[in-house]
């Protein structure tokens, strides 16, 4: 009978702590340090379940390297990783500066994310892809030939912005470093990568391509259409989702992370997949290098949800004090990747608190030097932008008579609005 029926209803998935309240993180499910087994490269995909629903993770409590995922690495390796974690970390707090003084109009951290692309850029080799989103600028940061005068002149929009003010701030362009140009509609990263990977293969050639996205632009159509492409032609790519709770103020669990995990949606689609703890450094590094050597070895895609929390706000758009409690982060349960590497490290007795701070202090100094050097060649600020016809070019070989319109019309219009 119709009447004893309850009425039907929908589950709203809800975070467990909402501002002046605290976030019973329970809900992570996380697993201890060594626990999950660690399985051959060649592994069939859909044996990947156990991997998809715990968490990998290396770092104990102790800083300690423990179970079968803790990687071979040089001690050399690690400071290095530190110190471009820390770089990125700088580089970020002065660009947030430089957008509340109001030389840049717009930024985006990857506070509490670092690990995440430093430690997956030393798993990638010369002339592999990287389709990024605007999280992932550790991938440039790790590296010695990118010079930060000059990402800071992409924020500036600047008169030596090498993408002549044609993107936002934060989407940079770097082929020469694997960057393949940000795009601003998520989940296409997706779909690019897979693309690229598969072009390689035809070719014949030996590199592979990474694609990034976000826990919640994975329920855009882009994401499941890359997992059946990249499954069924088995296409040399990492997949990288990075959970980091929230998109922008909506919750992980609204993008459909409460009942089942990002990482399990590979397995549903026959790819390998793995769930990660993003903020252990070493944990990254071994999950990556798996991971790479599968799509070297013509053994197919492998996704990776990397767990983590985003420390800060999702832009300088944004104020997260309005959905989410002030201290999360502070207990989020895989606390901060800089200081849990950084634990690890002085364990080995290849770093100290003394060369921490010292290091810190170095890289903030040289962030102040790279931004009043970059404000030389001007800021939206100043005005001194690239000029108006930088707009138009650059898109045909030869400019199409409609665009020489608009931009006599956009010429005429900027002289209008000037006299
Ligand atoms: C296709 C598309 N839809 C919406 C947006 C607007 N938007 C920009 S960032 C963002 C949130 C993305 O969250 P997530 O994928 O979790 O990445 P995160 O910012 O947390 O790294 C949204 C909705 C966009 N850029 N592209
Ligand atoms: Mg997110």
């Amino acid at each position: 009978m119709p009447g004893e029926m309850p009425k039907l209803r929908l589950h709203v998935p809800e975070p467990t702590g909402r501002p002046g309240q605290s976030t019973d993180f329970s809900y992570l499910r996380v697993s201890a340090a060594g626990e999950v087994p660690r399985p051959a490269v060649d592994i069939v995909p859909s044996h990947t379940g156990t991997m998809a629903w715990k968490l990998i993770r290396v770092l104990d409590d102790g800083g300690r390297a423990v179970g079968p995922w803790a990687p071979q690495v040089e001690p050399e390796a690690l400071r290095r990783g530190l110190t471009a974690m820390l770089r990125t970390r700088a580089f970020d707090a002065r660009m947030l500066i430089a957008q509340r003084q109001k030389k840049i109009s717009f930024y985006m951290q990857c506070l509490g994310e670092e690990a995440i692309a430093v430690a997956h850029s030393q798993a990638l080799g010369p002339g592999d892809m990287c389709f990024p989103t605007y999280r992932q600028q550790g991938l440039l940061l790790s590296r010695d030939d990118i010079d930060v005068v000059e990402l800071m002149c992409q924020l500036l929009s600047n008169q030596r912005d090498p993408l002549h003010g044609r993107q936002l701030p934060v989407m940079y362009s770097y082929k020469r470093a694997g960057f393949f140009s940000i795009s601003g509609n998520l989940a296409t990263q997706f779909v690019q990568a897979v693309g690229w990977a598969m072009a390689s293969a035809i070719q014949g050639d030996t590199k592979i391509a990474s694609g990034w996205i976000g826990d919640g632009s994975t329920a855009e159509a882009d994401f499941h259409n890359a997992l059946t492409f990249a499954h069924v032609y088995r296409a040399p790519v990492i997949l990288n989702v990075v959970n980091n709770q929230w998109a922008i103020s909506t919750f992980q669990a609204i993008a459909g992370g409460e009942g089942t995990t990002f990482a399990a949606r590979g397995v549903g689609a026959g790819i390998a997949s793995l769930r990660v703890d993003g903020n252990d450094f070493l944990a990254v590094l071994a999950a990556s290098r798996w991971a790479a050597e599968r799509a070297r070895r013509n053994l197919g895609p492998t996704l990776i949800e990397w767990v983590t929390y985003r420390a800060g706000a999702h832009s300088t758009s944004d104020d997260p004090s309005r959905y989410r409690p002030a201290d999360d982060w502070q207990h989020f349960p895989l606390g901060d990747p800089v200081a849990r590497l950084k634990q690890h490290v002085v364990g080995l007795g290849a770093w100290s608190d003394e060369e921490h701070e010292r290091t810190v202090k170095a890289l903030d100094e040289e962030m102040a030097a790279a931004l009043k050097e970059a404000s030389k060649y001007g800021s939206v600020q100043d005005g001194h932008i690239p000029p108006l016809a930088t707009m138009f070019e650059g898109v045909y070989e030869e400019m199409p008579p409609h665009l020489h319109e608009q931009m006599r019309q956009a010429a005429a219009e900027v002289e209008a609005g000037a006299g």
